[in-house]
């Protein structure tokens, strides 16, 4: 894909030229979970298979959030609005990117979204952090949350704090979703407890 070959030589502006043509030719939403999934997969297969380095991986994902940024910017959200939904990651996973592309997609279904995102550098203050991340969540009072695991030894975490949200929050849709909820089975979570759909847009067409 020509996408990725301007993202590989850092090239931000064409970058951003071949994402606006994909855009018209696809929509925002299969760009933001078709074309951005893909790409940001076959980064991370890059880098895993040594074909780049640290850094272009960095860089790659920093234009990558950069172009997605702008278009979140772009979509209008008028009159009245669905309701309010916050994003976070749980403490310790720091992939971030997923917020931002979920964040779109709410905003497209127009909620006020409150994106707390992750990279919480406490250390061994977990609890600190997770009740930090809970204590701001119910204080947001929303309709949803969703919660975005990557890497699964943090689902620990991400399940611990679902559970004293939906404890709080008793009206609250309280989901899990991302890379690392992978090996949740059906039926595992407690009521109010949802496990995101495969399929994003599946998750976010049954709100
Ligand atoms: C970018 C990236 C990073 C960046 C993150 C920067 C940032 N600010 O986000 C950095 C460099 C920091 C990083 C670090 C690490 N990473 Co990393 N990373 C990636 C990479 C290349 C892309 C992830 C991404 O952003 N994808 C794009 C988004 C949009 O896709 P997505 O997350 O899947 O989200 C979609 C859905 O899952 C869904 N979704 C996600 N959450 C939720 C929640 C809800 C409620 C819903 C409805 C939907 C939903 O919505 C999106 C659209 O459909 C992946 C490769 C890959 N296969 O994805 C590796 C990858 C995830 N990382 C990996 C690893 C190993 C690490 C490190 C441990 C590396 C290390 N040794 O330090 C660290 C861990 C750091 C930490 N503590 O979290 C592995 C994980 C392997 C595993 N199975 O555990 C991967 C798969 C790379 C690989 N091939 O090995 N990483």
């Amino acid at each position: 894909m020509i996408l990725i070959r301007c993202l590989l030589t850092g090239d931000e502006d064409m970058a951003n030229q071949k994402s606006e043509e994909l855009i018209e030719l696809i929509g925002l939403q299969r760009f933001y979970v078709e074309s951005i999934t893909n790409i940001m997969s076959e980064t991370g297969k890059k880098w895993y298979d040594g074909e780049i380095g640290i850094a272009e991986e960095h860089m790659i994902t920093n234009v990558m959030r950069k172009i997605i940024e702008i278009n979140n910017h772009k979509i209008e959200v008028k009159g009245l609005i669905e309701g309010v939904a916050v994003i976070c990651n749980p403490e310790g996973d720091d992939h971030t990117m997923s917020n931002l592309v979920l964040e779109g997609l709410l905003k497209i279904r127009k909620y006020k979204v409150v994106n707390i995102g992750g990279n919480w550098y406490m250390g061994e203050k977990t609890k600190a952090t997770n009740t930090a991340i809970i204590d701001f969540t119910i204080e947001s009072r929303p309709d949803i949350v969703f919660i975005s695991v990557t890497i699964a030894r943090y689902l620990f975490n991400a399940k611990l704090i679902a559970k004293e949200l939906s404890k709080a929050l008793p009206d609250t849709e309280v989901f899990l979703g991302g890379q690392g909820t992978q090996g949740i089975i059906a039926g595992e979570l407690q009521e109010g407890i949802h496990l995101a759909n495969k399929d994003t847009l599946n998750t976010l067409n049954h709100l």
